[in-house]
């Protein structure tokens, strides 16, 4: 069987409902993917807290229990319409919303001593294009913000900073439906489901990133 052969694995992290909401996109999408066998890797399914002081505790606990050889952290960003994959974590922590714990750091640098930010070490743009490929929409993203989902994606690269084995990024989803406020885009989530099986898949068969523009004008 596929899954007693998979000695390797992904490290696959969704959040919890934040904001008042009843769901999140990103674990409705991502908690399917527990315990499937992808290119002969188990993925292992985390769902963080949306909360400032313990995300990335979770985090790191998650990553040296399961031990991966990639981890794909995602989240939901309300009002994108596209799968967004992360170009870059920034060291700056600033809530426009409470966090569920009723945080709201403004302006604060999320590790004192830290670089301004980390690149995402996956190949984005070859991702683009093989979700593209299957009609999914999906772009590089500049940004993940200044909230939870960005200061997970800093911590996460700077845990792995000083490794060069394992590789780890952050993918931003649309709502899903049963969110869905007025005029707010969405994606169905057998869909979001879908495109976060592409999004390992291509991370653990690309070595080397496309060479094609993922830029903005603004
Ligand atoms: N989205 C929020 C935090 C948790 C989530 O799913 C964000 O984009 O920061």
């Amino acid at each position: 069987m596929a899954t007693a052969r998979a000695r390797e694995t992904v490290l696959l992290t969704a959040f919890e409902p934040f904001g008042g909401a009843r769901v999140n996109a990103s674990e409705l999408a991502a908690r399917p993917l527990d315990g499937r066998v992808i290119r002969g890797h188990r993925v292992v399914v985390e769902i963080l807290p949306c909360r400032f002081d313990r995300a990335a505790e979770a985090l790191r606990r998650a990553i040296r229990r399961v031990r991966p050889t990639l981890v794909i952290a995602c989240g939901e960003a309300g009002g994108r319409a596209d799968i967004t994959l992360e170009r870059v974590a920034i060291n700056v922590d600033d809530a426009r919303i409470a966090d569920n714990a009723g945080a709201t750091p403004i302006d604060r640098p999320i590790a004192a001593r830290g670089p301004v930010g980390y690149w995402s070490t996956l190949p984005i743009k070859a991702i683009v294009r093989a979700l593209a490929k299957k009609q999914i929409p999906a772009s590089v993203s500049q940004t993940a913000g200044t909230f939870v989902c960005n200061h997970v994606f800093y911590e996460l690269m700077r845990m792995l900073a000083r490794r060069g084995d394992v590789r780890a990024g952050f993918v931003h989803v649309p709502c899903a439906p049963e969110k869905a406020r007025r005029r707010m885009p969405t994606l169905a989530t057998e869909t979001t489901t879908a495109a976060l099986e592409i999004v390992i898949a291509t991370a653990l068969g690309t070595r080397r990133d496309a060479r094609v523009s993922g830029g903005a004008t603004h």
